[in-house]
């Protein structure tokens, strides 16, 4: 029902575990970034940023034509609105996931990118780069770590919010950053790890970079 243009990386990951929490029928359609595939027409014409992931919903709730979706946030709250899933129907609930939904999107996945480039990927080791991103990453972690301090998930139960912020989680080592400074955020990890459903996705993720 649902194509999944993607590849292994924290981005991809947030839709191969909303995909798997939900059991929707998906297939992966490799966009192998590190051969430039992000660039070919055909994938432009879903994605024009170039980036993956994207979707095309060949079932849409009404019907009709197929529908594509590219930015992983607006993906996560489409698969969410149309499967009523991972997030709250009641406004207070629904507001509180995009919030964190979009603090993702917009800070923790953008800051630990660039984190990632300076850290490990950059030809040349650039320490002021290195200091600010290292920085802000962990500023970011303290936030969604006092966030975590009295409640399980980050919006009230298991939701699209978590599923864009665990795979920025993920790579922590990479990042300089160090969970035992974080308990809450730590104890939240190591749930989201546990469950069947991430396993499945970071199965997934294993056999297409394999
Ligand atoms: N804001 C986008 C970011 C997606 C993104 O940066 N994807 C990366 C991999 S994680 C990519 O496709 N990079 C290809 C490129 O840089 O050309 C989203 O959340 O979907």
């Amino acid at each position: 029902m649902i194509d999944l243009y993607y590849w292994p990386t924290p981005n991809g990951h947030k839709i191969t575990l909303f995909l798997e929490e939900a059991g929707l029928p998906y297939t992966i359609k490799p966009v192998n970034i590190t051969q430039g595939e992000q660039f070919r027409p055909e994938f432009l014409a879903i994605s024009p940023n170039n980036r993956m992931p994207a979707i095309v919903d060949h079932a849409p709730l009404q019907k009709g034509a197929a529908i594509s979706v590219f930015e992983s946030g607006a993906i996560l709250l489409y698969l969410a609105d149309k499967t009523e899933h991972f997030i709250p129907a009641d406004v207070r609930g629904r507001v509180e996931v995009l919030e964190w939904l979009f603090w993702q999107v917009g800070g923790l996945g953008p800051m630990a990118g660039q984190n990632g480039h300076f850290s490990r990927f950059a030809p040349e080791k650039i320490p002021y780069a290195i200091e600010r991103y290292v920085k802000e990453t962990g500023r970011l972690y303290g936030v969604l770590n006092k966030r975590l301090a009295d409640r399980e998930y980050i919006a009230g139960a298991y939701s699209i919010a978590d599923m864009a912020a665990y795979p920025w989680i993920v790579p922590h080592q990479m990042h300089g950053q160090n969970l035992d400074d974080f308990p809450h955020l730590k104890r939240w990890f190591e749930a989201i790890q546990r469950r069947p459903a991430t396993t499945r996705a970071y199965e997934r993720a294993a056999a297409v970079s394999a």
